[in-house]
């Protein structure tokens, strides 16, 4: 991440970093999350997955919140470069607090234009999303389209879209923003683009053969609170914010214990032993 980088950030709201990870460990997590979805369901999911059915995103339904069930999603989540990244752009180390994959076969709906932080419940508004594509994402297979510099627009309602299918079913009102002004983030796998929390984004459908997968893991620095809503465990947490380095900001959130390895329970990895 250098300066140029973190300089487009403030302007425009977005930056494409390209192939941060390699086609090998991008391939590797595609093929893991591939093999999850075929063969189970899982805490977060909306709906079962519905093999027979002709809606491509029944039969691949988006996960959530991967990183409370899996590993490999953790190791991910705190990835040194993405945590190089995060602390760029946000000036200070990044928490990490959601996962989400989209599978994006062909034929599967894109999702019309929207802010994330209308969805998401953290004030101040600067929850980042890292998302990383999996597979090559261009036009055809539906990538990450953003405007530029609208993460200077205050928080737009979202209003009913239901006449082209799209994952959210709502869109911004199309007066507030001229769509024309959309760059395609074209990536090879491995690549990632960080949004701003009120940058206007969304993708259109895959109308190729091609699957286009997209790994979305979004940070919060620790001063920004998260509102506890729906998703509280039973002692007033939100279940996965890890505090994996530094200190929090006292009275903001209460974080979850860093995770640990257990010799004899967990299966090795590099670096494990920091982790006991
Ligand atoms: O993966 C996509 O196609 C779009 C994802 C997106 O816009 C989001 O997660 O906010």
């Amino acid at each position: 991440m250098n300066d140029k980088l973190r300089k487009q950030f403030l302007e425009e709201g977005f930056v494409v970093v390209p192939a941060l990870f390699s086609q090998y460990e991008t391939g590797s997590l595609r093929d893991h999350y591939m093999r999850l979805r075929e063969t189970g369901s899982y805490p977060g999911d909306t709906a079962g997955v519905d093999i027979g059915s002709d809606d491509p995103l029944k039969r691949y339904p988006r996960m959530i919140h991967m990183h409370r069930w899996d590993e490999m999603s953790l190791r991910w989540m705190i990835d040194a470069r993405l945590n190089e990244c995060m602390t760029a752009l946000l000036g200070r180390e990044p928490y990490a607090v959601q996962t989400m994959l989209y599978f994006k076969p062909p034929g599967a709906r894109g999702q019309a234009l929207h802010q994330d932080q209308f969805y998401l419940n953290v004030q101040p508004g600067t929850c980042m999303a890292a998302w990383m594509t999996l597979d090559k994402s261009d036009e055809e297979n539906g990538c990450m389209r953003v405007i530029p510099g609208t993460h200077r627009m205050d928080l737009q309602e979202l209003q009913k879209k239901t006449d082209v299918p799209n994952v959210l079913s709502s869109q911004i009102d199309p007066s507030m923003v001229d769509e024309s002004r959309a760059v395609d983030c074209v990536l090879g796998a491995g690549g990632v683009s960080v949004h701003h929390p009120n940058i206007i984004h969304g993708s259109n459908a895959n109308n190729s053969a091609r699957r286009r997968c997209g790994l979305t893991i979004r940070y919060i620095p620790t001063t920004t609170k998260i509102q506890l809503k729906w998703d509280v465990t039973p002692d007033g947490r939100f279940p996965s914010a890890f505090l994996l380095r530094g200190e929090a900001v006292p009275g903001v959130n209460n974080y979850n214990p860093r995770p640990k390895y257990v010799p004899g329970e967990h299966m090795p990895f590099k670096g494990c032993e920091s982790w006991i």
